[in-house]
């Protein structure tokens, strides 16, 4: 199999971490992709040009994360990234890659040239990416996330989006007012999963 990724790419990083703490890493062969590209290595297998894919032995490309997440966890590794029948545990996995979502349109937003950018799309993505993460914050606060067995699917998404926040979207000062979740996030940060995986930083 291999797996088609970008450095910089959170959701790409969900899957690189799943395949590190379940122990499937040796069966991957990671491929670095360059993306918005007409001559990327991506594009002869999957037209939609998006990282994460992940290909096949038999070529069949899968893309989305909320669809290679699961697929991982019919491959026996180590530990499971979606316990059958955890709806918590898909509510969260959606719940902050649709957070995902919102920051990566906001971070595209600043990456157009100033005359250019939308101030509407990035003040609504502002508010969405905040008001989530103040959902989480209190969640955290209130011991949820707890961090005590290798992380599950929705953990290692949120580790992937706030290790954004920290160097692929610094515009955002996630860390204010937000103690739980920035305690939550350095504990993460230090699995050797996350350290080997780190993005580079940003100009934004
Ligand atoms: N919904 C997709 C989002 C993946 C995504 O947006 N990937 C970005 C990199 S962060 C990408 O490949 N962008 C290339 C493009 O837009 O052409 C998922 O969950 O996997």
């Amino acid at each position: 199999m291999r797996l088609f990724f970008s450095s910089g790419s959170p959701f790409a990083r969900a899957v690189r971490v799943a395949l590190r703490e379940t122990g499937l890493l040796p069966r991957v062969e990671e491929v670095e992709t360059t993306l918005r590209d007409p001559r990327s290595s991506l594009l002869p297998h999957n037209p939609v040009g998006r990282v994460p894919t992940l290909v096949l032995a038999d070529g069949t490309a899968l893309t989305e994360t909320a669809l290679i997440l699961p697929f991982l966890d019919t491959l026996g590794g180590a530990c499971r990234l979606l316990p059958p029948g955890d709806l918590r545990a898909l509510a969260d996995l959606g719940r902050v890659l649709g957070t995902m979502d919102g920051m990566a349109v906001w971070n595209r937003e600043l990456r157009r040239p100033a005359a250019e950018r939308s101030p509407g799309v990035i003040a609504l993505e502002a508010v969405r990416t905040n008001r989530a993460a103040d959902a989480l914050e209190a969640e955290a606060a209130s011991g949820g996330w707890a961090l005590d067995e290798p992380p599950d699917a929705p953990r290692i998404a949120l580790g992937c989006l706030l290790g954004y926040a920290e160097r692929r979207h610094r515009a955002w000062t996630w860390r204010e007012g937000r103690p739980a979740l920035s305690a939550w996030f350095d504990a993460i940060a230090a699995r050797p999963s996350f350290a080997a995986t780190i993005p580079p930083v940003s100009g934004i």
